[in-house]
């Protein structure tokens, strides 16, 4: 196991957000902590969705009909579908597939729901668990077997620029969401041996763990019209001829969760960007025997004032020593503590520290600035959070001239390896075999050099890496 390994399995397990004693391999409990952030970051990403598309939710069953109706998407996941195959005692006449995406389960029903142009574009998304059977080596919230948080999209629209449209403006949403978290990305075009069973083109969201490997964090598809034609999608144009639409899908996993944990934690624990924290402020009152009751009394009025200002905010009042609570908090990636003891309190003065640079602040308690004084803090921290994790990611990715450089890099440092790429399917598996890592994608056009494999003249500028 690598130190980050290590590191994160120890996190979720102290930091209270996932137990993965459960006894089914690949499926874990959420814990109240990993809970509260998993709805927070839900929250968020839901009200960027909500501005236009429509929340459903569809049945986790699909009949194995149905899912074997698009040969091409059914291959690409026949070897991790679980199945159903009773009801109670009795053998089905039609095995039941836990769905492992929801293709077959929705567009069965788009086809019925699509009936002319005026219909469309339609923008349809759910949040719930899917199934796959996962056969390379599980990890909590990064490869897991139940992905509890799975966040998928579907849209179907008329004309195939529109469709690429969508393409581009879920790589916005996916883009706005991982900001307001903190979380880098780098965006390419998957290469086609890797494309989504069953779609024209993938693009992917990659970010970049600590210990060098990449994560991908999500993806969207552009499905052309594919599944159109195998679920008899069409709609009525206005001049009353019958087209198949054309579609998009895209998703987001548990994954979200697992790069906020690892992108910002450091030695101390987790560090939570305030968007997704549990509690964003923590007021801990230092108590010595004398003048205790005031500084209690008035940590509670702090706390108070806070939380109706809308904050999550949380008193430590606890019976223990601060320094304890510190630490524990700390761990918990708290944004930001309040310190209050009788000093201060008299001084009329209260100690910030930040969880992301641990700087400690000396400021005046003023009841009617305090409000704008935490929102300040707190958006200073997420500027931060983000600014470190994009320079930690652009410091790791590393441009190369030829293969032997490429493997020399991921040798030695891990991290992305920018390089010019033919753009063959041979010689790109010939690259992920020689130096042992994966082929992110293609990042845009370059013919202003040779390939680093073969020679040839190149065509892409492309990212390789080893992965999650
Ligand atoms: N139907 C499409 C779009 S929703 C789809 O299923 N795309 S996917 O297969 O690429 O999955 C979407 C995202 O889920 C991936 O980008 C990846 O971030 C995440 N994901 C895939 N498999 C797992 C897994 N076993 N555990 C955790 N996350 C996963
Ligand atoms: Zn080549």
């Amino acid at each position: 196991m690598s130190k980050f390994s290590e590191w994160f399995h120890n996190i979720l397990e102290e930091a209270e957000i996932i137990d993965t004693r459960y006894p089914i391999k690949g499926m874990h409990v959420w814990l109240p902590q990993g809970f509260q952030i998993r709805k927070n970051a839900l929250k968020l990403l839901k009200g960027i969705l909500d501005e236009d598309h429509d929340e459903v939710l569809f049945p986790l069953l699909i009949p194995e009909d149905e899912l074997a109706k698009e040969a091409i998407h059914v291959k690409g996941f026949e070897e991790e579908v679980y199945w159903i195959t009773h009801g109670g005692l009795t053998p089905l006449g039609k095995k039941l597939a836990l769905r492992p995406t929801s293709e077959t389960a929705m567009y069965p029903m788009f086809a019925l729901w699509v009936r002319s142009h005026q219909d469309l574009p339609m923008r349809f998304y759910q949040v719930v668990n899917t199934f796959r059977y996962e056969t390379k080596h599980t990890r909590p919230l990064i490869r897991v077997r139940e992905i509890t948080t799975f966040k998928e999209a579907h849209t179907v629209h008329t004309t195939s620029q529109e469709a690429e449209k969508q393409v581009e403006r879920a790589i916005e949403i996916y883009s706005s969401f991982f900001d307001q978290v903190g979380i880098p990305y780098v965006v390419t075009r998957r290469p086609e041996w890797d494309k989504f069973p069953g779609a024209d083109y993938t693009m992917a969201f990659d970010t970049l763990l600590p210990d060098g490997k990449t994560l991908q964090i999500g993806t969207v598809h552009n499905l052309g019209q594919t599944f159109a034609r195998t679920f008899q999608i069409t709609y009525e144009t206005e001049e009353g001829q019958h087209e198949y639409v054309y579609q998009t899908c895209y998703g987001l996993s548990d994954r979200i969760i697992a790069s906020i944990i690892g992108v910002h934690g450091d030695e101390g624990g987790l560090s939570l960007p305030p968007e997704v924290a549990p509690y964003q402020v923590v007021v801990v009152p230092i108590i010595f025997k004398e003048g205790a009751q005031e500084v209690l009394d008035f940590c509670a009025k702090l706390e108070k004032q806070l939380r109706s200002a809308g904050f999550r905010v949380r008193l430590d009042d606890r019976d223990l020593r601060a320094g304890k609570k510190f630490y524990e908090w700390e761990m918990r990636g708290v944004p930001l503590r309040i310190e209050i003891g009788p000093r201060d309190l008299k001084e009329g003065k209260m100690v910030l520290v930040r969880r992301d640079t641990r700087e400690k602040e000396f400021v005046e308690y003023q009841a009617e600035e305090l409000v704008e004084l935490v929102e300040d803090r707190l958006g200073n921290i997420t500027t931060h959070l983000r600014e470190k994790a994009w320079e930690m990611l652009r410091e790791n990715i590393r441009e190369v001239k030829t293969l032997e450089e490429a493997r020399d890099t991921i040798q030695e440092n891990n991290g992305i390896v920018s390089f010019l790429w033919c753009g063959d399917e041979a010689c790109g598996k010939d690259v992920e075999e020689k130096v042992h890592v994966d082929i992110l994608g293609i990042q845009g056009d370059d013919d202003t050099g040779k390939c680093v494999n073969c020679g040839k003249t190149a065509r892409y500028r492309a990212l390789l890496a080893r992965t999650y």
